[in-house]
């Protein structure tokens, strides 16, 4: 027993009532909106902030998420970018004093065929260049850190090496969340959950408010728009079209067996990707599905994908049940690359376009948007992530970094 009921436990984040005005108003209470407001107030003592959440903190990608971290990306822009995340994921338990559970146990894309290896072997250079650790390894090493994946030459698709990144692992995202939500919360962060936000005032080509689904107009020169899922209907509200297309991606999770499993394991060409959790589920997810959809519901085409896969892959899991599936919403943007800093409306952010990449960037993205809006300029961190890119033709291509295929 110990001795705690519900109703003793600490409070997280604190309920208080809307202000009429805010110096910046976020839109979405996951762990983007949170990690932004957070250092907004951590970083530049900005603190008159609210999050908005039409929903609870987490409800979104960050609590649907795999929980997957890694830095091993295809362009210099896109390892420095989410390397910093992973230097701040790795001390975020003692900055928060929160435990956010992270496990740097290693990542492994196994590589089916000789295109794929090419693309470890370029994926290898770009991050050992921006000082990433990662390298190629072949099977007998892949056996060694995976004692029951299948790696011999008589399978439909052998292995034959992988991309091995060993600060990749996993986190305890829920954890992420709510360790933000008190940081913030501890700086005067107002959070205000079950608040749709149902309009954005623009005047003179400026932000000025937004209108909420509870009938408040709360004040402000700056919004920024910290969703997924939502992310073009809340630009839209502030007149700014975005390149963003929404496909459903889903997850399951079996019931929980014994460790054996300490690496991440990912498969392009089996669109599967594979972790056990601290609580000795194993994760499992796969490629978007192939039509764009604000559905978050699971379908069984999707579990029997999975688990056909995930059986080519460690046919010893044949007897595992599922117990849950879920989906997340990802915005697909043209070059698999995120859209952020400032729009041609002034005081309006984005923070959007996070495709399946969204929860392994909430800090970096938190410290970099509060950086743009603090100094009124998009950060070097972020500078080549800009919405203007599109028109410019400076595309940052990421797809080649997926964790499967989409
Ligand atoms: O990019 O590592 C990844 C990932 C895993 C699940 C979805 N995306």
């Amino acid at each position: 027993q110990h001795g705690l009921s519900g109703a003793d436990w600490p409070v997280t984040f604190r309920s208080h009532p809307k202000r009429d005005s805010y110096d910046v108003v976020i839109v979405g209470g996951g762990v983007h909106g949170l990690a932004t407001a957070y250092y907004l107030a951590a970083n530049h003592g900005i603190r008159n902030v609210a999050v908005l959440e039409k929903s609870y903190i987490g409800s979104g990608g960050s609590g649907r998420n795999t929980a997957i971290l890694r830095s091993n990306y295809l362009t210099p822009e896109g390892v420095r970018f989410y390397d910093r995340s992973v230097k701040l994921y790795e001390h975020l338990a003692a900055e928060l004093n929160f435990n956010v559970m992270f496990s740097q146990r290693g990542h492994l894309t196994l590589a089916h065929n000789d295109a794929s290896l090419r693309t470890m072997r370029w994926r290898t250079e770009v991050n050992k260049l921006q000082g990433v650790d990662s390298e190629v390894i072949g099977p007998d090493e892949v056996k060694k850190l995976v004692p029951y994946l299948d790696t011999s030459s008589t399978t439909r698709y052998p292995v034959l090496g992988a991309l091995y990144h060993p600060p990749g692992g996993i986190i305890r995202h829920d954890a992420v969340v709510w360790g933000y939500a008190r940081g913030a919360d501890a700086h005067g962060v107002h959070i205000h959950q079950k608040t749709e936000v149902v309009g954005i005032d623009v005047e003179g080509g400026r932000v000025t408010g937004v209108r909420t689904d509870d009938g408040h107009r709360i004040a402000t020169p700056v919004v920024v728009n910290c969703t997924a899922g939502w992310s073009t209907l809340i630009s839209d509200m502030a007149g700014v079209s975005m390149p963003v297309q929404t496909f459903p991606l889903q997850a399951a999770v079996t019931e929980p067996v014994k460790p054996f499993l300490d690496t991440v394991i990912v498969s392009g060409t089996l669109h599967v990707y594979v972790s056990q959790t601290d609580r000795g589920e194993l994760v499992f997810g796969a490629s978007v599905d192939p039509f764009a959809s604000y559905s978050t519901r699971g379908s069984l085409e999707f579990a029997e994908g999975v688990a056909g896969h995930v059986l080519e892959l460690m046919p010893a899991l044949s007897k595992m049940r599922l117990l849950r599936q879920w989906a997340g919403l990802c915005d697909m943007t043209p070059d698999y690359s995120p859209i952020m800093g400032p729009t041609p409306v002034g005081g309006f952010y984005v923070d959007v376009g996070w495709g399946t990449y969204g929860f392994k960037a909430g800090p970096v993205s938190g410290e970099a948007m509060a950086d743009c809006i603090a100094n009124e300029r998009p950060p070097e961190i972020i500078s080549a992530f800009g919405l203007d890119r599109f028109e410019a033709g400076r595309l940052v291509g990421e797809k080649g970094a997926a964790a499967v295929g989409h």
